[in-house]
């Protein structure tokens, strides 16, 4: 009998050493296509942590909604049903004003505006991600975003009635305010949704028209520069804790390198998107000056509203944004 048990903590051990250097695998579900910039950064970013970790932490990255839908991946994070995860953050500024201050239209309009916001705005987007058992790693922003319709759009006026995709907050309110009809679908659904007409009209970079392939579907691209909504990496907070010190550096080391790579392939891209959507006979152009004034009325609107909402700390954030 006793024999019998040391054979059994033999053959443990053996199978452990086998399995090496006991790697622990973290599966980090991302929204958006594995082509897309964002996905590819992620990728890089794992490959990053498992060379930085020797080995010890083996992150694969599960693209385009197929392990969670965009919309599950921060609460399967948060509930530690995924260690590690990438979600659109505005997308859950209904939980928190502040995960909304990137998307505040005419606000933060450039790349340069937009991480002069976010360095405004990262210290308490940190402390309400950690209220929400999240640790930030890193973000990505999306190019500007623009206003892609299947007809001309020469005021607001001319928005009225039209099904538009929305997907958060911002999106849905801009819909509301332009008396279209808001319907919230993730990107990794927005081919199908327009062209089964379930949305004819959307506000999103040229990223994720080219993405869509909305030429398909769609003819006008209106290149608004709204503002420039991020991805965000967040880890759960048990995960975190249970890396050693290495393993956590190693993760925060390689965001920082992903954060920086991912906006530089990000402005590379920008001018080249919407160039893949005019030569795909789409109508690309600045918004007229009607339509213009009329978003900018809209974001006017909607940064009082915004302000109201997150309180002092949302206050604060963009008096230190204006004071740079
Ligand atoms: N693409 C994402 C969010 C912002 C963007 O440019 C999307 O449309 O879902």
């Amino acid at each position: 009998m006793k024999k019998l048990g040391y054979l059994l903590a033999g053959t443990a051990i053996g199978l452990t050493a086998a399995t090496s250097a006991f790697a622990e695998s973290w599966d980090m579900p991302m929204a958006y296509p594995a082509s897309n910039y964002h996905s590819e950064n992620g990728a890089e970013f794992a490959k990053c942590v498992g060379e930085k970790s020797g080995g010890a932490l083996d992150i694969v990255t599960h693209p385009n909604g197929s392990l969670f839908a965009g919309n599950d991946i921060k609460r399967a994070v948060q509930t530690g049903q995924a260690p590690i995860g990438e979600r659109l953050l505005s997308a859950h500024a209904n939980e928190n004003p502040l995960f909304g201050v990137d998307s505040i239209p005419f606000l933060a309009t450039s790349f340069d505006a937009s991480d002069k916001l976010w360095s405004a705005a990262l210290d308490q987007v940190k402390a309400a991600l950690d209220e929400q058992n999240l640790v930030y790693v890193y973000s990505v922003p999306w190019p500007p975003q623009g206003l892609y319709t299947k007809k001309e759009i020469n005021s607001a006026a001319d928005l009225k009635g039209i099904k538009f995709r929305a997907y958060n907050a911002a999106t849905a309110r801009i819909a509301e305010l332009a008396g279209m009809v808001p319907v919230q679908i993730e990107a990794a659904e927005l081919s199908q949704a327009l062209a089964t007409g379930v949305a004819e009209s959307f506000i999103s970079s040229g990223s994720t028209g080219v993405d869509s392939k909305v030429w398909e579907s769609l003819t006008h691209f209106y290149d608004v520069q709204a503002w420039l909504p991020r991805n965000v990496v967040f880890v759960n907070k048990g995960s975190f804790d249970g890396l050693d010190d290495a393993g956590k550096k190693a993760v925060m080391d390689c965001g920082a390198e992903a954060a920086k790579r991912g906006e530089d392939t990000a402005k590379d891209l920008t001018a080249k998107y919407l160039k893949t959507l005019a030569e795909n006979g789409m109508a690309v152009a600045g918004p007229g000056d009607q339509l213009k004034s009329d978003l900018e009325g809209f974001g006017a609107t909607m940064t009082d509203e915004w302000l109201k909402n997150a309180g002092d700390k949302g206050k604060a954030i963009i008096d230190a944004y204006k004071a740079n």
